[in-house]
Formats: C-alpha cells, structure tokens, sequence
C-alpha cells in the first residue's frame, strides 16, 4: 500500500544527537520524521515540547519510509549494519552522521578543526586542547562524544572547534577539513559492533583522510596511518626533528625544550602523552607555548578518570570509572605501578564482548582483585583468589577490609558500566557515595 506521506528527511535515533539534528534541520527550514528503536527515548519529551508538528516513530525503524528518503541522519549509537539501514543504503539512500552534517555547514570557513580520536584519553586531550586554545585567548567551541553533540557548536562564534570523535561517529563523516587530526592509540573497545580490531581501526584511521595535518602515536604501531599523509607524531622516547617526545624528564617539540615533566600537573605516562598529543594539536592551530605550558602546569585531569576522590586512614580511594576498556584500565595499573603501598582493583561491569585475556598480566600488579557486574566473573578468572561482589557497597566495604596504610583503592573496571548504571559517571559517584557511607561523611 503506498503512505499516506513520505519524508525527504529521516532523523534515526532520538537521544542527544538526535534531537540536535532536527533543530539544525528545522534551522534550514525542513521537518524530518523521527525513528528511534526505543519505545521513549529519551528526547522525546522535548521534541514534543520544542517541535509539535515533528512526526515521532518509537518502538522500532519503519523501512517504508527509510527507503523513500532523500537523506538519513542517523545516531551514533545505532550500528550501520541494522536491516533497516541497510536496506537504505541497498536502495543508494544517502546515510550520514551528525559530524557530516557539520562538516557541510562549516565547509566554506577556512579549515578550523582539531580532532581527536582514540580508544583511550580522547576527552582528556580534547579538554587539554580547548583549554591551551582559550588560554591563548581564542575563541574555541569544544563537543562531540565528549558530550555537546557538534551541530550546537554551530550557534557560537567560535574561530576554532576541537572536537572529540568516536568510532562509531567516524563511520558516517566523510568531509571533515581539519587543520590537525589524531588518532591517540587503538586497543579493543567496542567489540559488540565490530566483527574485528582492523574494522574498528579502519573507522577511527578515517580520520586521516580529513585533514591537512595526522598527528600519530610513535608507540602505537596501529595509530600511525596507512596511506601517505602531511604527518607529525608524539611518543614517549627522544622526538626526531619537529616531533613531539620527552628526553632528560622534559617535553621536548624537536630540539626546543617545552617544560620540564616535573612542572605537569597530571599524573602517569599515559597522561604525558596525551599531553604532547594536545600540544602537537594545539601548535598547528597556532596556540602560542606559553598558553599551552600555563594550562599543562594547572590542568589535573577530569572527574572519574584516575581521580582520587577520598582519604581516609592512609588509604587513598581512586575513581577510574571511565576506564570503560581493557587497554584503560591497563594504563590506570601502569600509572599507578610506582606507587610504594599495595594496589586493591575494584572491576568489572558491561565487557562489550572484550578479549579481558591482555589484563591478566598487568593484575600482577594487583594485591586483590574484587569483581562485580555481567562481566565479573570472567575477570574474576584472570587472578586467584579474586573476589566476586553483588555490588558497589559490598565492593567498596570488602576493599576496606583487605586495605592497610598506604595502599590505593582503585575503581577501574574494563567494561562499560550499563549492566548496573545508567553511565560511568553514575558508577563513579556510587563508588564516591560508598566510600562516604562507610567513613560517616
Ligand atoms: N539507541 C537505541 N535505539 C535507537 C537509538 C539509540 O537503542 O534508535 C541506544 C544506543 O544503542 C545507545 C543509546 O541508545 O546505547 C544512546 O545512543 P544515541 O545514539 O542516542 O546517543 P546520544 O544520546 O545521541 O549520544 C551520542 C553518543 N553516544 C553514543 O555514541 C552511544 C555520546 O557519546 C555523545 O556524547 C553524544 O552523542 C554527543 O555527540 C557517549 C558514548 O558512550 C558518551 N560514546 C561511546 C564511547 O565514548 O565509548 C562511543
Ligand atoms: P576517552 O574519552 O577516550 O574515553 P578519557 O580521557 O575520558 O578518554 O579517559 C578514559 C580512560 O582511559 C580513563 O580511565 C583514563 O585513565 C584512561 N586513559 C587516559 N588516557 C589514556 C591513554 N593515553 N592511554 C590509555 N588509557 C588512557
């Protein structure tokens, strides 16, 4: 039977992106249909409230409809291979993301992108960015996954957007024109949607061919690109001539000293890193090193990643609630390492179908090991005698008894925290709570 009506545009997914693509659409003047595969999602009080006449489909993806569109707009957080989409994309139906829409609204402006991707350290680095960049006096928009989806970065005067891109929104961005584009480094995340490491790769590399300028990681062979491209990198060892590196515990951009290590304020070599990557960034956008070393010095890093929430009897308790993947939780337990007292790790959670095997070593590391979560038990299994928790409470209360003087508590699960929260951040302030609970404040 035909419909009734059709839709030139087709907004799928109703959350955050969502619901900032159809007010940049209603800003061009077209009404989209909306679908989202939830029965309420969570824009959807909104769109009623701020778009009365924007037609709302929940509950699942009408394909009447997405085959007659003349350009879908979909989420980040619906996968490219749903049978609807890929009927769409079967019939030649153009299917692009937020972050393309934005690259089109911006292409007449002389290149002003920096972006940021990465499996790990990439809402550190855009923050580190954004902050040299305001520092020095610019006027710098800063969104994406971090969390102010791009479209409403559109409606300020920035000069400059950093923007934070994840995988999944790589996948349907294609004319990105960066001034500089990184990809920190690449370990298993996110395995629920690819079939393998490489796929999942190739969207984050994407990146690469969208700017003028790659900034790699010398100490990820899978960062570097694969095509020949204008390229710098960063790493931890001695920087060859314009690269960015450390030699004699100072940052060093080729034979010119940046600042010693010591005048950082972050903690870990991971996070040293993440600094060199922002001022490789924050250099090709022409941010002055001064700025760059001014926020360096002052910058500790942001909440629920490595952040040490409370102190109590010589034990300091610390949140790395972000640490949604292996390979973070890794760095947490590397950075931590030089720590004198023991280490007691708090895991566990949404594993996202992850290989946990690449965690067994670094749990050497670790004087016990209490799990919790849908994916607890399986890391549970990396390390004998680890204990297995029913939840926060239990956990943070079995770590207080097990910890002394000296050691550190660390909330570091490896998996997503959706089994049991509505995000890492929920998770975070629980184990805050906890902690707060048992001490009485
Ligand atoms: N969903 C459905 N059906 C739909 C649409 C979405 O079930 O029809 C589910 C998704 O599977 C997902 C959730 O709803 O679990 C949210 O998806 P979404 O696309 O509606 O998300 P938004 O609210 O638009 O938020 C997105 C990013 N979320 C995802 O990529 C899952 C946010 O990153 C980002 O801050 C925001 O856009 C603005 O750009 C969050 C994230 O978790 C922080 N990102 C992942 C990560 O960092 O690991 C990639
Ligand atoms: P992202 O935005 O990529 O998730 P964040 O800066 O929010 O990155 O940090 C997420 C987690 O990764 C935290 O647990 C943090 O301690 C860890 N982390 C930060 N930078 C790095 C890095 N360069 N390599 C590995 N892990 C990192």
């Amino acid at each position: 039977m035909p419909l009734a009506h059709t839709y030139s545009h087709i907004v799928l997914g109703l959350g955050a992106t969502g619901l900032s693509v159809v007010r940049y659409l209603a800003r061009q003047g077209i009404e989209p249909l909306v679908m989202d595969s939830r029965r309420e999602p969570p824009g959807a009080d909104k769109l009623r409230r701020e778009f009365a006449n924007v037609p709302l489909m929940s509950g699942g993806f009408d394909c009447r409809y997405l085959v007659q569109a003349k350009q879908i707009v979909i989420s980040p957080g619906i996968a490219m291979d749903t049978p609807e989409v890929q009927a769409a994309l079967d019939m030649g139906i153009e299917v692009i993301g937020d972050i393309e829409l934005f690259a089109r609204a911006i292409a007449d402006r002389p290149p002003c992108v920096l972006a940021i991707t990465g499996s790990n350290g990439k809402s550190t680095v855009t923050t580190l960015v954004g902050e040299m960049a305001k520092a020095d006096g610019k006027r710098v928009a800063v969104g994406g996954n971090i969390g102010i989806p791009v479209l409403e970065l559109l409606d300020s005067d920035a000069e400059l957007f950093v923007l934070e891109l994840s995988s999944f929104q790589l996948e349907t961005t294609h004319s990105l024109n960066c001034i500089a584009a990184t990809c920190l480094n690449i370990s298993e995340d996110h395995m629920d949607r690819y079939s393998d490491l490489e796929k999942y790769r190739q969207a984050k590399l994407h990146l690469y061919d969208q700017t003028r300028l790659c900034i790699f990681n010398r100490d990820d062979q899978l960062s570097i690109p694969t095509e020949p491209h204008n390229q710098n990198s960063f790493g931890l060892g001695i920087p060859k001539v314009d690269e960015w590196g450390i030699a004699d515990g100072k940052i060093f951009h080729g034979a010119s000293e940046i600042m010693p290590l010591l005048h950082v304020a972050l903690i870990g070599s991971h996070n040293h890193a993440n600094l060199m990557a922002a001022m490789a960034l924050a250099d090709a956008a022409g941010v002055s090193r001064s700025a760059m070393v001014k926020v360096a010095q002052e910058f500790t890093g942001l909440a629920h990643r490595c952040e040490a929430v409370a102190s109590h009897e010589g034990i300091t308790w610390v949140n790395d609630s972000k640490a949604t993947n292996v390979g973070a939780t890794v760095a947490a337990l590397h950075g931590l390492s030089g720590h004198l007292g023991e280490i007691i790790l708090i895991a566990g959670g949404d594993g996202k179908g992850a290989d946990f095997e690449p965690l067994r070593e670094a749990l050497h590391g670790v004087a016990q090991l209490i799990t919790l979560g849908r994916d607890g038990h399986k890391i549970a299994t990396l390390k004998e005698g680890a204990i297995e928790v029913a939840n926060m409470a239990e956990a943070v209360a079995k770590a207080a008894s097990l910890a002394g003087s000296g050691d550190i508590v660390l909330l570091s699960p490896a998996c997503a925290s959706l089994d049991m929260y509505s995000n890492f951040m929920a998770r975070g302030d629980d184990f805050r709570h906890q902690v707060e609970l048992l001490y009485g404040n």
